[in-house]
């Protein structure tokens, strides 16, 4: 068992809640919850302020999620303009250029001056409120422009992380019904260029994404060469040119939507999750504020990508209704090498820096010179979320990132949480490496076995949510039911996070991983379904299976398994093409790490894929493969077993 460390006593006497203080505010959460969120609510400013606090059920037949529904409010006049009475020279966003000699600051007034422009472009294009836009942009201020500009008109944005392909983007568009989609020339990642608008170009061209797609708007980044469809293309810089910098926000219901993410399931097509305008601010604004210990001045900067979940609540929404100092960066951890990071954050004198496990691997694999050849005195406070962090990882991240200095929040969450359920609070929780601690306010986990009965004590079990929170998603976009299906039939009457966790003897909980068909890849999330039904759409490819596998830096691998058409040979080359083929399908973050041919694949008799078999082989336990003697044909698992590839 790894070590405890003690509340650090320095950081607790600064911060807004020591440990009784939290357990004090947690019991009130859960006795009077009602009250207690009501309270919170008052973290926003209201046009119409709500009366009414929560309307929940979680019962399959009604199942409803509402919070302080009866209030009106708009949430970018909440990032921005209720800050400029007193923080209108203040830095709302420090940007830091792939280059680093490139940075800038972005002042309140400033944010203000660009988001109502940006407002009055979309408006321009016709985009009306309740409307969905789809971004597809690099890491610039103009992704968090756009983004508040369509909360401040009212339309839905759906950002597409620019590194999905143009099938992905091409599918994302379709099942919005997205009218706009913005986007840029190029993004620059480490010194390379990806073709943002290019890819764009090519979805358009995709089946139906033309019974919807009006306009592109496009940001002059890299300023190269690009394609242009007069009909359909507009530069930003050109519409700008002659729009106000003063834009009214409309008013929004609290559960008017605020925007649509689109993320993985154990199902081919991903889903549209659904975050709202009222709850979601307040939930994203106070686990900001309590779980980075968020005081004003503080420089924050959160590593993430405005195109995941992380990048929407720690990035832009709780950041700037807290009226923070939020750092934005363009560029990867290891370039121009890989003391990047901490060359940043002496730059900027960043207090605070949440990353995700997967880069604090790959950072620790080059070794402790690059670290300590910067400073790093302006660090208090380190945050890891998107995978378990395993006690290595976070034992380098604590010694030799914050010399022992800095607190350590893991922090576990989800797309469809909205916000941070379960995560120490620096000034309050004492730190176990490895584990995300213990629930925030109004959270009540609960462990359940497979059949739903409720675990006690200490014990390993299904990771479920008892109540709601306000920044809880409240639908998958156009389909109601799958909402039902996915996250409320499996243990009825509560929440299925799709994530097993172990709660130990001081309750605390240790996530372990998904137990759904949803692999975690370098913290971004990719279900074996989509991987899979990429590769059959290929011409020589009868059937494939995917499974994950431990890997040393993305903490999971793609293993897949293919069986090609008969008569069709296997070869090097055509392992390179598939692995190819699963790139342009969906996007880098699926690439294959292991192709492994295989003439048969382990079936049950009703023809289902013993995925379970799979992963063993795939994580070399061939010595625990369980009963296979219901398998359709046993032989199949000998020839997998002696035909297994290892990672290079
Ligand atoms: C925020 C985000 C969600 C899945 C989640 C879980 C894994 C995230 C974690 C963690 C262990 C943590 N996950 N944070 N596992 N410890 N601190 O990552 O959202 O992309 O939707 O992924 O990521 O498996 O279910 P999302």
């Amino acid at each position: 068992m790894s070590q405890t460390y003690p509340v650090n006593a320095e950081f607790s006497e600064k911060a807004y809640l020591n440990e009784s203080q939290y357990f004090e505010m947690y019991q009130r959460s859960i006795n009077d919850n009602e009250a207690f969120w009501a309270e919170q609510g008052k973290r926003v400013d209201w046009i119409k302020p709500f009366t009414q606090v929560k309307d929940v059920s979680y019962a399959r037949d009604d199942l409803h999620i509402k919070w302080y529904y009866d209030g009106t409010l708009n949430v970018a006049a909440n990032c921005i303009d209720r800050h400029l009475a007193d923080k209108a020279d203040q830095t709302a966003i420090i940007w830091e250029g792939d280059d680093p000699s490139i940075s800038k600051n972005i002042t309140y007034q400033e944010l203000y001056d660009e988001v109502c422009r940006f407002s009055n472009v979309l408006k321009k294009l016709g985009v009306e409120k309740g409307d969905r836009v789809t971004l597809y942009m690099p890491m610039i201020p103009e992704a968090a422009y756009a983004m508040l500009a369509c909360a401040r008109i009212g339309a839905v944005h759906s950002v597409v992380f620019g590194g999905f392909s143009a099938d992905a983007l091409a599918g994302r568009i379709t099942d919005c019904e997205s009218k706009l989609v913005i986007t840029a020339d190029y993004s620059l990642r480490g010194g390379k260029k990806i073709p943002l608008k290019q890819n764009v170009d090519a979805a358009s061209e995709k089946e139906g994404v033309k019974d919807y797609l009006e306009s592109v708007l496009v940001i002059r980044n890299s300023g190269d060469e690009v394609d242009w469809n007069s009909t359909q293309d507009y530069w930003y810089h050109e519409l700008a040119k002659d729009v106000s910098a003063d834009c009214p926000a409309e008013e929004m219901n609290a559960e008017d939507p605020l925007f649509i993410l689109y993320t993985s399931g154990s199902t081919g097509q991903p889903k549209g999750v659904l975050h709202t305008s009222g709850g979601y601010l307040v939930y994203a604004s106070l686990t900001h504020q309590y779980v980075f210990d968020y005081h004003p001045g503080d420089i924050y900067w959160c590593t993430a990508d405005v195109g995941w979940i992380t990048g929407h609540s720690y990035i832009v929404y709780g950041p700037l209704a807290n009226g923070a100092t939020t750092l934005m960066f363009e560029g990867v951890p290891n370039y121009p090498d890989s003391s990047r990071f901490w060359q940043v954050c002496d730059k900027h004198k960043v207090n605070t820096c949440y990353t995700a496990p997967t880069a604090i691997r790959a950072l620790m694999r080059e070794g402790n010179e690059l670290v300590k050849s910067t400073s790093r005195q302006s660090l208090t406070l380190l945050g890891s979320v998107g995978e378990p962090i395993n006690p290595e990882a976070w034992q380098w991240y604590y010694d030799v990132v914050g010399e022992q200095r800095c607190p350590i929040v893991d922090t576990w969450w989800q797309t469809e949480t909205g916000g941070i359920l379960i995560s120490p609070l620096p000034g309050a929780t004492p730190l176990k490496p490895g584990s995300a601690s213990r629930p925030l306010f109004g959270i009540q986990p609960a462990l359940v076995d497979g059949e739903g009965n409720e675990l006690e004590g200490a014990v390993d079990g299904n990771l479920i949510m008892r109540d709601s929170w306000p920044g809880q998603m409240r639908t998958v976009y156009g389909d109601h039911q799958r909402f039902i299906d996915t996250y409320f039939s499996t243990f009825e009457g509560s929440y299925f996070t799709g994530d097993g966790a172990r709660r130990d003897e001081d309750n605390y909980y240790w996530i372990t991983g998904r137990v759904d068909d949803v692999l975690n890849i370098s913290g971004h999330r990719m279900g074996t379904a989509e991987i899979e039904s990429a590769l059959v759409a290929h011409h020589l490819v009868a059937e494939a299976a995917v499974v994950g596998y431990p890997h040393d830096i993305k903490g999971q691998g793609i293993y897949t398994f293919v069986t090609l058409n008969a008569g069709v040979e296997s070869s090097e080359a055509l392992e390179k093409e598939l692995v190819q083929w699963v790139r342009k399908e969906i996007g880098p973050i699926a690439t294959p790490d292991i192709i492994q041919f295989a003439p048969g694949l382990p079936k049950t008799r009703s023809g289902k894929i013993m995925r379970r078999i799979l992963r063993k082989i795939a994580e070399n336990e061939f010595s625990n493969l369980g009963d296979i003697s219901t398998l359709a044909e046993p032989a199949v698992v000998d020839d997998l077993i002696n035909n297994r590839k290892s990672q290079e």
